[in-house]
């Protein structure tokens, strides 16, 4: 496989993205830092990274057509989402470098893999069992796992996708309303906390660890991240050791964050592994010399890797579309805070638990960062937010004049475990 440019590419040559959220935009503005141009393939002609795209190739993600057109266009091909089909990568791959390589993507999309690969490897793993089909979900033995949380093996994020089981009788229905799909059970763990793990690793293997967040999550959905984690230095040193040991196992090449339960006794086990940037790392834009999405860049292009350290402390809350149910939030308390970087994905649809945007608290360490994101916590409230008229569709035209569809708020959207969040 092609894997990596043989000298940097130089600026002016195309990068492209499969994949055009919010990760496609961050890394079409940290490209076009570097003076890269970037091409983004979405089947949305509206997604978050058109508007800061040079070109939108819009085409189903698993079109072999518009992964043809990226080959021919771009120098170097990357992704910002595990729904990527692996073919694509393999496809692309053949022609001009990709990272990651298809089969890392193929583990860290894929539950059902990706656990197997943490078993292989020896690394610390929640204990799990693998439901192929509804025969599996009567096995008696799986009793020893519960409570549990069912999960998909493939599309789940946020939170979707994921059933608390309680008792072994439930499970054969809940199988079934998750579509018959091969899943995991999970064993639902005591956390003590949450944290993750961003690694860029480059094709020769060189690599930098990003400070590391303690993440907080809301219904299944990342709310804050803290920076640095206020836990014992053993604990971030083991921790960033697995990180690394896993990047290795996988000879990755590209962004990695490996998501972490610690556990009483400061026992630290892999949740998961995202193959891109992550929603923990957005405090990297503001906060360190580096970002992940210029790492993201630098190792596309066969760049130097950038310094990862930090000074100070950051807090992160993201911004999700139920704080627009009355339409568009007034930032202006937001960005009369000096901490604050307001930082919005231009999304035409505020959708509850969608993510829009985010805010980073900088600060001169980790305590003042909180506090400042505490100060704002009520002017982030959505109950709090001055609503502006709405128009008669029920949204809300922003400068621009264009209409944001505003979804109404679902209150019945399920509680999703703690320990049983997004892929
Ligand atoms: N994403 C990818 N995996 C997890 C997340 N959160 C980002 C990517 C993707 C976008 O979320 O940037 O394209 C999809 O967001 P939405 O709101 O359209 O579901």
């Amino acid at each position: 496989m092609n894997k990596h440019p043989a000298c940097p590419l130089a600026p002016g040559t195309w990068l492209g993205v499969l994949g055009g959220g919010q990760l496609g935009r961050m890394f079409a503005m940290a490209a076009h830092r570097l003076g890269y141009r970037v091409a983004v393939l979405d089947p949305d002609p509206e997604c978050p990274a058109a508007g800061a795209a040079d070109r939108l190739v819009c085409a189903p993600l698993d079109d072999p057509q518009a992964w043809s057109v990226m080959a021919g266009l771009c120098a170097a091909v990357t992704i910002e989402t595990e729904n990527v089909p692996a073919a694509a990568l393999r496809a692309i791959g053949q022609r001009i470098p990709v990272s990651p390589d298809a089969d890392a993507l193929a583990i860290a999309q894929d539950r059902i893999r990706e656990k197997r690969f943490l078993a292989q490897n020896r690394l610390p793993h929640v204990p799990f069992a693998v439901l192929s089909d509804v025969a599996d979900s009567r096995d008696p033995a799986l009793a020893g796992l519960l409570p549990a949380i069912l999960k998909t093996s493939r599309f789940g994020y946020d939170g979707k996708g994921q059933q608390r089981i309680t008792h072994l009788e439930e499970l054969s229905s809940a199988y079934h309303a998750m579509g018959d799909l091969p899943c995991v059970l999970e064993q639902r763990l005591a956390l003590k906390c949450e944290l993750s793990v961003i690694v860029a690793r480059s094709a020769s293997g060189e690599s930098r660890v990003f400070p590391i967040p303690q993440n907080r999550h809301e219904n299944g959905i990342l709310s804050e991240s803290v920076v640095p984690a206020p836990l014992p230095r053993a604990t971030l040193a083991k921790a960033r050791e697995l990180a690394l040991s896993v990047a290795l196992a996988l000879d990755y090449c590209g962004v990695l964050c490996v998501e972490f339960f610690l556990l009483p006794g400061n026992r630290l086990v892999v949740n998961e592994i995202a193959p891109r940037p992550h929603n923990s790392g957005h405090f990297t834009l503001d906060a360190c010399n580096t970002s992940q999405f210029e790492q993201q860049v630098r190792v596309l292009a066969g760049l130097p890797l950038g310094d990862a350290t930090m000074q100070g402390g950051a807090a992160m809350i993201n911004l999700l579309g139920d704080a627009w149910h009355g339409g568009e939030p007034d930032w202006r308390a937001i960005l009369s805070q000096p901490e604050a970087r307001l930082h919005l994905y231009g999304k035409p649809e505020a959708r509850p638990g969608r993510k829009m945007g985010h805010i980073t608290f900088v600060a001169t360490s980790r305590e003042a960062a909180r506090r400042a994101a505490g100060r704002n916590a009520v002017s982030i409230s959505s109950d709090r937010l001055s609503v502006p008229a709405a128009d008669e569709h029920g949204g809300q035209a922003d400068a621009t004049g264009r209409a944001r569809k505003v979804i109404s708020h679902n209150t019945a959207a399920p509680a999703t475990a703690t320990s049983g969040r997004a892929k």
